[in-house]
């Protein structure tokens, strides 16, 4: 193989630093042949070429649709906020609707909500998140796709369309809820506002599940946004499409997200956001052509319909069964929603809680850039359909929605049994919602909330001492999460949530509701090219071992930052990550051959 100028250069500069850190490892390592990270492809991540777009594949939106075919948001609607795309002296211009003349919508039940001011227009946002949402094309065609069937995640759920300031004043200034189980929205604003803190009352007060983007990360400077990043909202960040310059390949297949393109937690009042990402560079329908389609691009705000339409599959889910129906209760709905979401949601490589040590790990539950992880709706469904049981024996996978109250009831404890204990993760997440006046300006009502407190513990039939295995216990989030490896000297094992402080005078004697989801999962794969593929251009050479470099010195200097490289999960990046990354960087010769095809 011969070594560009440019190239020599970078692999010089890597030897700097490995000698600047007085590294121990052999150097001969580097010297080994890049691995194409393609060589690896976990199931999720297998494409079907013959419906789109591909990131609801990944998502398992069609894997729910698979498993259960009734399942298209018939009997579900969905309220999507859409912002005009005009003003004119700060005046909205009504162009904010989808292009109705667009094949995917020929069978969408839209309503549209607004002033009449204006003559309604399009907006290409609009039409590209009712694409991914409600569209449905059985004859779409792409230039490097081919002809493909184009499946929105809930093609059947009914389209409330809404203009932005008519919501704001319509709905949320006046408390009243949309007619609809799930509101949407791709939009947000760094600051808190009394519209976003109306929204977390509609919320609260009536078990509306609330989906909304969390921003477009540094290279937009963007903050977590809100609505999204409310407490009582389901924040969702972007992960990233591959780089690669086949249009087929970055809209199939994706990494992880990172900061510069999906913004990054916690918020200013120190709570975990997002709380779960997806990807976001669907194919959607164009805004100018009847049958034209593109890719929406790695935008939070096309991750959010995503996880929104995965939702709505949820919530038809539980208006057809009746024993899923507190999942519809105006009295936490949403947490059951959230919760399941959450708990079911598929860890990225590096995915961590908090700052990259583990000092905060029972203090903040949730990933400062992924959130609760990956949505995987096909996980999801499982989780709820597993059903709900109160506390006491359960099964291992299985889902509640309770209260506590001080006097009565101060914990209360969900006992299960996996059938499988080797390599297995027990996943918990609780969340409540918090509280919000119920008219302009919606200020927090932090003397009514409440903090709980999620405990895990390994239980010996034959001792009577109990193991505390993790706990989850932030003062500042309405959520707890747990991730713990089970104990193979345990078979049980309870989970307890419980007050958080029950001897603090100012907590409530009863609960809010909240909702408390539990299963069993595997380990992460660390055979997943992601662990070593550290800038995402899907090969693992020198140019990551660069990146790991630049992370170990940058972790040292900065241990706030965000960084990538601990490839061993022990909480820090270090010449042991270094040496895992090496070691699969070590590929065999006949691999280096399709090297060269994969650049
Ligand atoms: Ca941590
Ligand atoms: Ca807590
Ligand atoms: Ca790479
Ligand atoms: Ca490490």
């Amino acid at each position: 193989m011969v070594i560009s100028r440019s190239r020599r250069s970078t692999v010089t500069a890597n030897y700097a630093k490995l000698f600047a850190l007085s590294l121990f490892l052999p150097l001969s390592a580097i010297l080994a042949a890049d691995r194409p990270a393609s060589a690896y492809e976990p199931p999720l991540l297998l494409a079907r070429q013959d419906r789109g777009p591909q990131a609801l594949n990944l998502a398992g939106v069609y894997m729910v649709r698979d498993l259960d075919p009734n399942l298209t948001g018939s009997g579900v609607t969905i309220a999507v906020i859409s912002r005009s795309t005009t003003y004119v002296q700060g005046q909205p211009q009504n162009d904010y609707r989808p292009a109705l003349n667009h094949n995917c919508f020929a069978n969408t039940k839209f309503n549209f909500y607004d002033y009449g001011l204006f003559p309604p227009g399009d907006s290409t946002h609009c039409t590209a998140v009712c694409s991914i949402l409600f569209g449905q094309d059985p004859d779409a065609d792409y230039q490097d796709l081919g002809q493909f069937s184009y499946e929105g995640a809930a093609p059947q759920a009914k389209a409330d369309i809404y203009e932005f300031w008519y919501f704001l004043t319509n709905n949320v200034f006046a408390g009243s809820p949309p007619d609809a189980r799930i509101i949407t929205a791709g939009l947000g604003t760094p600051f808190e506002d009394w519209w976003t803190r109306g929204i977390e009352a509609l919320a609260e007060r009536f078990g509306i599940t609330v989906v909304a983007g969390i921003g477009n990360g540094c290279s937009a400077c963007d903050p977590v946004l809100y609505p999204g990043a409310g407490a009582n909202a389901i924040g969702v960040g972007v992960i990233s499409s591959l780089k690669n310059k086949d249009t087929s390949t970055t809209l199939s297949r994706f990494s992880r997200p990172c900061p510069l393109h999906s913004s990054q937690g916690p918020t200013a009042d120190d709570r975990c956001k997002p709380d779960i990402v997806a990807p976001g560079n669907c194919l959607v329908a164009g805004h100018n052509e009847p049958n034209a389609y593109q890719p929406a691009g790695d935008w939070s705000s096309f991750a959010t319909p995503v996880v929104a339409g995965a939702a709505a599959l949820l919530v038809q889910k539980a208006n057809e069964t009746p024993s899923l129906s507190p999942a519809l209760s105006p009295q936490g709905g949403n947490c059951v929603i959230k919760a399941v979401l959450l708990n079911s949601a598929a860890k990225l490589p590096f995915w961590h809680k908090g700052l990259l040590s583990k000092d905060d790990d029972h203090t903040v539950p949730l990933d400062y850039i992924q959130g609760a992880g990956s949505l995987d709706a096909a996980a999801a469904y499982k989780q709820l359909t597993a059903g709900q049981y109160p506390p006491g024996d359960c099964p291992a996978v299985g889902w509640d929605l309770n209260n506590l109250n001080l006097s009565k009831t101060p914990a209360n404890t969900y006992k299960i049994k996996p059938a499988e204990l080797h390599g297995k993760i027990i996943a918990v997440t609780a969340c409540w919602n918090k509280h919000y006046n119920t008219v302009y300006p919606f200020n927090p009502l932090p003397e009514k909330d409440v903090d709980l407190r999620l405990e895990l513990w390994a239980v010996d039939a034959n001792n009577p001492d109990k193991v505390l295995l993790d706990y989850s216990d932030s003062i500042a989030d309405n959520i707890e999460h747990l991730w713990c490896k089970t104990d193979p000297n345990y078979t049980e094992y309870e989970i307890v949530v419980s007050y958080a402080a029950p001897d603090d005078a100012g907590q409530p004697d009863q609960t809010p509701p909240y909702s408390i989801a539990w299963n069993v999962t595997d380990e992460p794969d660390k055979d997943n090219p992601l662990w070593y593929d550290l800038n995402d251009d899907d090969v693992v050479n020198d140019a990551d071992i660069g990146i790991m470099m630049d992370n170990i010195i940058a972790a040292i200097e900065n241990p706030k930052s965000y960084l990538l490289g601990d490839i061993n999960c022990d909480g820090s990046i270090d010449t042991n990550d270094l040496q895992l990354l090496l070691d699969h960087t070590n590929a065999p010769p006949d691999q280096s051959n399709t090297f060269a095809e994969t650049l």
